[in-house]
């Protein structure tokens, strides 16, 4: 059997504050990406589509979204391909049968493989195709590792397994998030796990992985870094291969805002519509003229100009004698902050 793991579409989504070209353009792309996938699962023959959860962005729905959505999915089942869906923290409106997932298997469209806690248990009902059992875990928030470690313990080693669950690898800091020890108690009870959440391409573990996340397939926001795409699992050989996906093009640059400053703008090579990041290192706290800034690459083609201004700061070089104990807590505190930010910074949007 021939499998395709996506998650995280986030169909809807808009740019903050978003009306205009750049809003609707963006709009546009996360269908285009999402599109661009089913289009690969019919070209590869593949068996079952799975999403892991943030099919939408939002949990309300305007009508369009869900038009352009069912159309999306209707292509899959056209092609006989099966599609099996689960909620992510997006889609999640109170229970599973208030949500536009619920209708989506009503029409059906796909088939959410059913979990629901009952007098303090947690009931997972597998769905069965061909001989693998196809397991649901909608976004659990802080209780992921409880519903993931009570998994674990019901599956049979010999039945073959496959695990959809809204979560990533991310540890304590991000909100619904799981830890790599707890992904280890389904090593060798699972075929593959497919993962969501985060949204960039990860695996785990390092040899033999089974625990996948392809990631969102469009920026769902300009900081993402990472590669995003799908895996294409073989249930039979047992090989995975990732694909990239299909995003507009976004490309970063550092400029210091020297005397030769625009020279450097003028010389960036711009491809229509691409969206540029402009980190500007502002050494001499010149005021800088964004409006110009922006002017200039848009008219070279640019969709949208993010520009990011960093400010000299002071240096920090102190006479060590001179700092007291007090200063010394203070700077480490300071600095401790400004590192935890940036590390969170860098784990991914959710
Ligand atoms: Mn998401």
């Amino acid at each position: 059997m021939k499998i395709l793991h996506t998650s995280d579409w986030h169909l809807g989504r808009r740019p903050v504050g978003g009306i205009g070209e750049y809003s609707n353009i963006r709009y546009e792309d996360y269908f285009n990406a999402a599109e661009y996938i089913v289009d690969i699962a019919i070209e590869k023959k593949i068996d079952v589509f799975i999403i892991a959860g943030d099919l939408f962005d939002r949990s309300s729905l305007l009508p369009d979204i869900l038009f352009k959505t069912e159309k999306i999915l209707e292509k899959l089942r056209n092609n006989n391909i099966k599609t099996l869906l689960i909620e992510g923290n997006h889609d999640k409106i109170y229970t599973h049968e208030d949500s536009w997932i619920k209708y989506l298997e009503n029409k059906g469209l796909v088939m959410v493989p059913e979990f629901k806690k009952e007098n303090e248990k947690y009931i997972f009902t597998p769905i069965k195709i061909e001989d693998i059992n196809f397991y649901g875990i909608p976004y659990q928030g802080v209780v992921i590792d409880e519903v993931l470690i009570t998994l674990s313990q019901q599956l049979d080693r010999d039945k073959k397994n496959i695990i959809i669950t809204h979560t990533g690898i991310g540890g304590n800091f991000i909100p619904g998030c799981t830890k790599s020890g707890i992904i280890d108690f389904f090593k060798d009870k699972v075929l593959y796990m497919a993962g969501g959440h985060l949204h960039s391409y990860s695996q785990y573990p390092k040899d033999n992985p089974y625990f996948f996340v392809p990631g969102c397939p469009e920026y769902w926001d300009l900081n993402e870094n990472g590669e995003k795409g799908c895996i294409i699992f073989d249930t039979l050989t047992k090989e995975h291969a990732f694909f990239e996906s299909k995003k507009r093009k976004l490309s970063s640059y550092d400029l210091i805002y020297s005397d030769t400053f625009f020279d450097e703008l003028n010389k960036i090579q711009i491809e229509k519509n691409e969206i540029i990041r402009l980190k500007i290192i502002n050494e001499s706290n010149k005021l800088i003229e964004n409006e110009k800034i922006e002017k200039i690459l848009k008219e070279k083609g640019a969709l949208k100009v993010d520009i990011l201004v960093k400010y000299k700061i002071e240096k920090d070089f102190v006479n060590s004698e001179e700092l007291d104990i007090k200063d010394i807590e203070k700077r480490l505190l300071n600095h401790g902050k400004i590192y935890i930010l940036k590390m969170l910074k860098k784990q991914q949007n959710i």
